[in-house]
């Protein structure tokens, strides 16, 4: 039993390198975290990354994260991980961040020497010191040129998935060309943060995962290769050709063997030589690996900001939303929503309801939850009154597209009629259920067409709804979210901490070592996957008669939504 073998995934996020093990039952048996902040030394970061407020840039030393993988590697070894027993390794990387391998990169990566750190003896290996983060905002220009490109943003998400975003890499890589052409054309190739994990393991250039490839804007999802014409935009005044050979091969199977490890780690830590590199993937494709998400389950991460993840069979791209590969399995596509509101937002409905009722409880959300679930849906006391709705958003929205502000409307579901009025509205109470509600029906609006009747003669709608994250804890929430969203087996929150990403990339590496020929990860992870240890029902999903009153309301709130963002527009252009 003791010989069982282990997996690692590998979280390469924005502020820490977490590395968790596991058996081939999933259950968790070492976790290592190094937080770049804290633990670090060396580098004058700020939450893992260095700022050019100037320009916008954003972007993390990538000898920080070489220093990091050794010292993890460290502690598992202190904590007792005999390392010859983990027989796959995996990896989740923070999206769209690149890296830039200089010409010299396969020698040193292949020669590495167990005697030395990776941060000893590879910062020569890279053309340029620094990763683009995906906080970065340089890229304007190059947005504008790259949503141009095939006529329209809306083709631009039709070929690629999504729209142009500064963060997306294809953007980036374009910026480099023009900040940086000594180093562009010194750059021997070029990883996303994904594969550079996989490529410090296996002591070569490991190729773009097939998932989080979809996050750069070059790659035609339905066509599977690169898009020739953005291919040339990318590379600016250089040569596409020399950009293709920078980029390299996307392989399609998302647990293919990349390799053995490199005798680095077999000397330096023990590791077996037998032991296997598996593509690792984006933290938000190595998140709904966290669990067997069924196509039509949804996931809804309710952090600072909110995240909506599904796995779907239908490809339905949209410049507000994104769609990627599933980092597992072919014929399905991972959507993604990406808010930069959520709880800042409900946090202050919260203090000015504890503030109006000079009453602040050991549990903060306490009135907060009280308020929302004895407030009838939408304000509506009645059937026919008019329903309640707005927009809150204390911080610049991207979906959709509007500056920091607050809305607020009654909407007439018969008549289609549309005011903007606080008349009515009796705040803070009425915010309360108001904004989650808003920030729910925004997300059915959106992934509406995604989902498939369960049956029975039921509307179309998620199997299961699954809460994570800070906000998954608020009773309202899940409650408001089952009438909003439904969820034929009702909504679940996911009780993983904050070890989903490397969760779901060790899964991928279990999954990749372990799967007969043909068998799906869903099918794999779904026979191992002991539900009652992660998860819980916290409230029902479906509920007829609320489910289609709200899908009136998500008729105004597209309204809504459409009014405002033309209001702001119109208001924008009248500026001198
Ligand atoms: C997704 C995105 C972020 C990063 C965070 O598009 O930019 O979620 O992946 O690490």
């Amino acid at each position: 039993m003791s010989q069982s073998p282990l997996y690692i995934g590998f979280d390469l996020s924005t502020q820490q390198l977490k590395g968790l093990v596991v058996n081939s039952e999933l259950k968790v048996v070492y976790i290592a975290k190094f937080d770049f902040d804290a633990d670090s030394h060396g580098f004058p970061i700020k939450k893992g990354v260095l700022t050019n407020e100037a320009e916008h840039e954003v972007y993390a030393p990538i000898a920080l994260w070489l220093q990091a993988l050794d010292t993890v590697l460290e502690s598992l070894r202190k904590q007792g991980l005999d390392f010859s027993r983990v027989k796959g390794i995996s990896g989740a990387g923070q999206q769209h961040g690149s890296v830039y391998w200089g010409d010299e990169a396969e020698q040193l990566l292949r020669n590495l020497d167990p005697s030395k750190s990776l941060e000893d003896q590879l910062p020569a290996a890279f053309s340029h010191p620094y990763s683009p983060n995906w906080q970065d905002s340089s890229t304007q220009r190059e947005c504008d040129e790259f949503d141009e490109i095939l006529g329209s943003p809306e083709q631009l998400a039709q070929a690629t998935g999504s729209k142009a975003h500064h963060r997306f890499t294809g953007p980036q890589i374009l910026r480099f060309t023009r900040k940086h052409p000594e180093v562009y054309s010194k750059t021997a190739r070029i990883s996303l943060v994904s594969s550079f994990i996989a490529s410090l393991f296996l002591g070569h250039i490991a190729p773009f995962d097939i998932s989080d490839v979809c996050g750069m804007n070059l790659w035609n999802i339905k066509n599977g290769t690169y898009d020739d014409k953005i291919l040339q935009l990318c590379s600016g005044k250089f040569e596409v050709e020399d950009l293709k050979r920078k980029l390299g091969d996307v392989p399609e199977d998302g647990g293919l063997h990349l390799g053995s490890v490199h005798s680095y780690y077999t000397k330096r830590y023990g590791f077996s030589s037998d032991c296997t590199v598996i593509p690792a993937t984006g933290d938000n494709p190595a998140t709904i690996l966290a669990l067997p998400l069924r196509p039509s389950d949804a996931m809804v991460s309710l952090g600072t900001s909110t995240t909506f993840l599904m796995s779907t069979p239908s490809y339905m791209p949209d410049p507000a939303t994104h769609f990627f590969n599933h980092p597992t399995t072919a014929g399905l596509y991972m959507f993604m929503l990406c808010y930069k509101n959520g709880g800042l937002a409900r946090e202050y409905v919260r203090d000015s309801i504890n503030e109006s009722l000079k009453d602040h409880p050991s549990q903060p959300w306490a009135n907060f939850d009280k308020i929302s679930l004895e407030s009838p849906p939408l304000g509506q006391k009645n059937p026919t009154d008019l329903m309640k709705m707005g927009l809150f958003f204390p911080r610049p929205e991207i979906v959709p597209n509007l500056p920091s502000g607050q809305w607020r409307f009654t909407y007439n579901a018969e008549s289609g009629d549309l005011q903007e009025t606080t008349s009515g509205w009796s705040a803070p109470n009425d915010e309360a259920r108001a904004i989650i509600e808003s920030q729910l029906l925004s997300l059915r609006l959106r992934s509406r067409g995604l989902t498939q009747s369960p049956g029975n003669g039921l509307p179309a709608q998620p199997r299961r709804v699954y809460l994570v994250g800070g906000g998954s804890k608020n009773q309202a929430i899940a409650k408001i979210a089952g009438e909003i969203l439904g969820g034929v087996e009702g909504v679940y929150k996911l009780d993983i901490g904050d070890n989903a990403c490397a969760l779901g990339a060790a899964y991928k590496a279990v999954w990749g070592m372990e799967r007969q020929p043909g068998q799906t990860f869903e099918n794999l992870i779904g026979q191992r996957w002991q539900e009652e240890e992660f998860i819980e029902k916290i409230a029902d999903g479906y509920q007829k008669g609320v489910f289609e009153q709200y899908g009136k309301a998500v008729e105004g709130f597209e309204k809504m939504e459409q009014q405002v963002v033309q209001q702001v527009s119109a208001a924008q252009g009248a500026k001198p």
